[in-house]
């Protein structure tokens, strides 16, 4: 077994009371105009900035620190059709008769439909996978832990550091993806996860008039 190593947190930096209430103010105020965007504009985005916005995800807090996630970052035109065409076949199904009518339903307000063209016109698809277990070099499988929640953390990172270096993104989950593992030659100890759809938003977008639980509806505080 490893002995535990430990180092000062010399990064941690601390903010005087007034300061941390407007930081804590000022990052929701930024995070709520995050929208979901179904209409992207094909502009190209620098790739250091999405290098950044994966090693900001890359920090997450996860199981064991195995870190049990890898990004495909697809920018390539036949790469993105492939999918393109692969998620439209799901889709088809999904909306042509699979979906149960109360999820149909749950999804009306949104507008969806099996047209899937932002997986073309986007410039980048990050396709995330979910390690459930690692296999090194020497051939040896260990295996990771809370990999789900982990995932969806780190996840959560990019989402908001995308957002943070104004990209707009979709969370994008054809169902089933099994199709992504095999496209883009990944291995068996990995499932896909979700596409992250990333780019511009068009000139033209418009999202859905939705509104967000207030606080009282999603948090108790017990004084
Ligand atoms: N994957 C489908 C359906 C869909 C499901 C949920 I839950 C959403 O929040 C949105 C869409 C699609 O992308 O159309």
């Amino acid at each position: 077994m490893q002995e535990p190593q430990f180092v000062p947190h010399s990064q941690y930096c601390e903010y005087a009371l007034e300061e941390m209430k407007k930081r804590a103010a000022d990052f929701y105020a930024d995070i709520k105009r995050r929208r979901s965007v179904r209409q992207f504009s094909d502009r190209p985005v620098p790739k250091e900035i999405i290098e950044n916005c994966l090693k900001a995800a890359g920090t997450a807090p996860n199981g064991a620190n195995h870190q049990p996630w890898h990004f495909v970052v697809v920018s390539n035109l036949e790469a993105k059709k492939k999918i393109r065409e692969a998620a439209e076949r799901e889709e088809q199904e999904f909306y042509g008769g699979k979906a149960p009518q109360d999820w149909l339903d749950a999804l009306a307000h949104l507008g969806t439909d099996e047209h899937k063209p932002y997986l073309e016109t986007a410039p980048y698809l990050i396709v995330v996978f979910a390690q459930n277990y690692e296999i090194k070099p020497d051939g040896k499988q260990i295996k990771n832990y809370y990999v789900t929640e982990s995932v969806g953390i780190a996840l959560g990172f990019l989402i908001a550091a995308l957002h943070h270096a104004g990209l707009a993104c979709l969370t994008h989950t054809p169902s089933p993806m099994g199709f992504l593992r095999e496209l883009l030659n990944r291995p068996t100890s990995e499932r896909p996860y979700l596409i992250l759809v990333v780019g511009y938003p068009a000139k033209d977008c418009k999202v859905p008039d939705i509104r967000k639980k207030p606080l009282d509806e999603i948090a108790t505080f017990i004084d």
